[in-house]
């Protein structure tokens, strides 16, 4: 109940921008009150403010549907500008954001590529934003295994523990650019079983598509499957699995007789962008932060030698507590 208090106080401006009083307690929140450690590269700092967007936008305008939504970089301007310990970077906050957004897609992914009993459907979730299909995936976070991620990931998008179903050496691997993404091969999973993601507004709809769908014309990163289904990193795996497919017998005979399309599981109440939706999933577990050390070989270089004064920010931190 507290925290409902809380983040009600501070009525928002007539302009829908959060007031200041609600900057000032995102900000100590999500980005001054982590360790020493998390608060030394703008990639840190800029995963910290992502979280610190997420709150805004699935609580706070939640609670308040007058706040107005904004994108990560407009919420970032908002943030540097509303912190004193952040202020100074204001300069170069476009350089800060282009190097974040460029540092993301180097970070490696894992996840799991589940299948039906019989073989013949895998198990693919549908982003928030956009309309394209996907394997359950995600970022490595910081010193995590490869395997333990692809657990995370897959829990924490579709619910579903495939801890005891995963075997380490049994994966599809691809490199898309500078990003290498690892898919664990979890096969036999009973089509009847619940999923529903654990993360909010990331997923906005689950099901199990027929692999013949999604047979692509090209092996794109971005492909379309043959009923017109739009896939994101997903047509360069099918060949690999069809392979492991042919030389592992399903637990299940073939049914010829199901339809083609997908069979939806599971399905977000409303998706739409910058709405107060409701999902039918409430719980939010927290995500460690990712992974910040793959080779150092982008554009910005220079800008992750910018360092925040920590003493300054220490300083900041006590001065808050104690006011
Ligand atoms: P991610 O966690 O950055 O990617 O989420 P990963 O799973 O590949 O590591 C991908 C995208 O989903 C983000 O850029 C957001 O647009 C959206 N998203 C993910 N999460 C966990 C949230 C969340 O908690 N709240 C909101 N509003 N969006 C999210
Ligand atoms: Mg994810």
């Amino acid at each position: 109940m507290s925290g409902l208090h809380r983040s009600s106080s501070g009525a928002p401006h007539k302009n829908g921008l959060p007031p200041q009083e609600l900057l000032d307690d995102l900000c100590s929140r999500f980005v001054l009150n982590v360790p020493k450690e998390d608060l030394q590269s703008f990639e840190r700092i800029l995963f910290l403010v992502e979280y610190a967007h997420w709150f805004y936008e699935d609580n706070s305008v939640e609670k308040n549907p007058s706040l107005k939504s904004f994108t990560l970089k407009e919420f970032t301007s908002l943030l540097f500008n509303s912190c004193d310990v952040l202020r100074p970077y204001v300069a170069h906050i476009d350089d800060i954001f282009k190097d974040f957004t460029s540092y993301k897609v180097r970070v490696p992914v894992t996840g799991s590529i589940i299948l039906d009993e019989t073989y013949e459907r895998c198990l693919l979730v549908k982003g928030w934003k956009g309309s394209s299909w996907s394997f359950p995936r995600g970022k490595k976070s910081k010193d995590e295994e490869d395997d333990a991620c692809a657990i995370r990931e897959v829990l924490e998008e579709t619910g579903f523990d495939v801890s005891k179903l995963l075997i380490k050496d049994e994966y599809i691997e691809a490199i898309f650019g500078q990003q290498r993404v690892r898919l664990y091969i979890i096969a036999g999973v009973k089509d009847d079983t619940a999923f529903a993601p654990l993360t909010k507004k990331e997923i906005s709809e689950i099901a199990w598509h027929r692999l013949d769908e999604l047979q692509p014309a090209s092996d794109d990163v971005i492909s379309r499957g043959m009923t017109g289904l739009k896939l994101y990193m997903v047509a360069p795996f099918l060949a690999s699995l069809k392979s492991w497919i042919s030389s592992h017998q399903p637990p299940l005979a073939p049914k010829p007789d199901m339809p083609l399309k997908g069979i939806c599981v599971w399905k977000a109440k409303n998706s739409s962008i910058g709405n107060s939706s409701t999902i039918i999933t409430e719980s939010q577990p927290t995500k460690p932060e990712p992974d910040v050390h793959p080779p150092d070989t982008g554009p910005g270089r220079s800008f992750r030698n910018f360092r925040f004064d920590i003493p300054s920010i220490l300083q900041a931190m006590e001065a808050g507590f104690s006011s």
